[in-house]
């Protein structure tokens, strides 16, 4: 069951496309705070404008190796953004692990969390998520991003991830999140090698016995670069894994994904379509 909340962003009758924002330092680095709030809140309009059904709307950098922002710094980056674009009346996803921060952006107009820790980096979350009555995507997470690469031994990946994720759904629960407001996440890229993102997708039927909605994000993420490495073994430049990622993103939809997290808009909606229409086999 999805819930009514989830439903405005999730029943387009395909995979939902859900258009990435980073507010982060790269992105305000041309020109000035508000020049950079702007154009942000110009990119979420124009990923709308494109065909995304959510802008998910991120202030702390989650590549491997990055440290954490303080709390205040976070909130200046997404907060006017959030307000921006909620008050064109775009669905909006905060990217968050801080209930600080998710609180404030629900008042800015979110309506999805996304936690890339899962509810673990702050005791906060999932009360306060409780609270606000909106749904949170849970993405299996094991560490800070700028530990998480030595935290990338699994004995079998799909059940250690799946084990971990049921655990963050029923804790969620038990916080008072009600079941069908929980999207799930297999964090690729997040304390994995490549091998293991490979092995998640392949296995996406298993997280999808989860019983939750599963949201997918390769979106130009390290492994495709490595998947796409020339004759002399150097990885794809991320400038050019969209079409990896395009191939990705149908297939996660033809196999069921819900959703799909992606900076490129344009063409992740041609093959979540595509991808759609595969799976009805004609029957409309
Ligand atoms: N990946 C990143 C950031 N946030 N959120 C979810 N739910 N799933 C992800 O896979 C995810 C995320 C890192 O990617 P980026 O730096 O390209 O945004």
């Amino acid at each position: 069951m999805i819930d009514e909340q989830l439903a405005r962003v999730g029943s387009p009758g395909r995979t939902v496309v859900m258009g990435v924002i980073n507010a982060t330092p790269d992105s305000f680095s041309d020109g000035g705070r508000f020049a950079s709030i702007d154009a942000a809140i110009a990119h979420g309009r124009e990923l709308v404008d494109q065909g995304a059904d959510i802008v998910d709307v991120g202030g702390e950098s989650t590549r491997p190796g990055a440290g954490r922002v303080d709390t205040d710094e976070e909130l200046r980056r997404v907060i006017p953004i959030i307000a921006g674009l909620a008050d064109d009346g775009i669905p909006v996803s905060v990217d968050t692990t801080r209930a600080v921060v998710a609180s404030a952006a629900v008042d800015a107009g979110a309506c999805v969390i996304n936690d890339v820790s899962g509810g673990l980096a702050d005791s906060q979350m999932f009360p306060a998520v409780a609270e606000l009555g909106v749904p949170i995507v849970l993405m299996h997470w094991r560490a800070p991003s700028d530990q998480m690469d030595t935290f990338t031994h699994y004995d079998d990946v799909v059940a250690d991830v799946c084990v971990a994720l049921a655990k963050r759904r029923d804790a969620a629960v038990e916080a008072g999140i009600p079941l069908d407001r929980i999207v799930l996440d297999p964090g690729l890229g997040f304390a994995k090698l490549a091998h293991h993102n490979w092995a998640l997708l392949h296995e996406l039927p298993a997280l999808l016995a989860l019983g939750r909605p599963v949201l997918i994000g390769a979106s130009r993420k390290r492994f495709l670069g490595a998947a796409l490495s020339d004759a002399g073994g150097t990885a794809r430049d991320v400038a050019h894994r969209d079409a990896a990622t395009h191939a990705v993103s149908a297939l996660a939809a033809a196999n069921g994904a819900w959703g799909v997290r992606v900076h490129d808009v344009v063409g992740t909606l041609d093959a979540v379509r595509v991808a759609q229409a595969w799976r009805e086999g004609g029957t409309w």
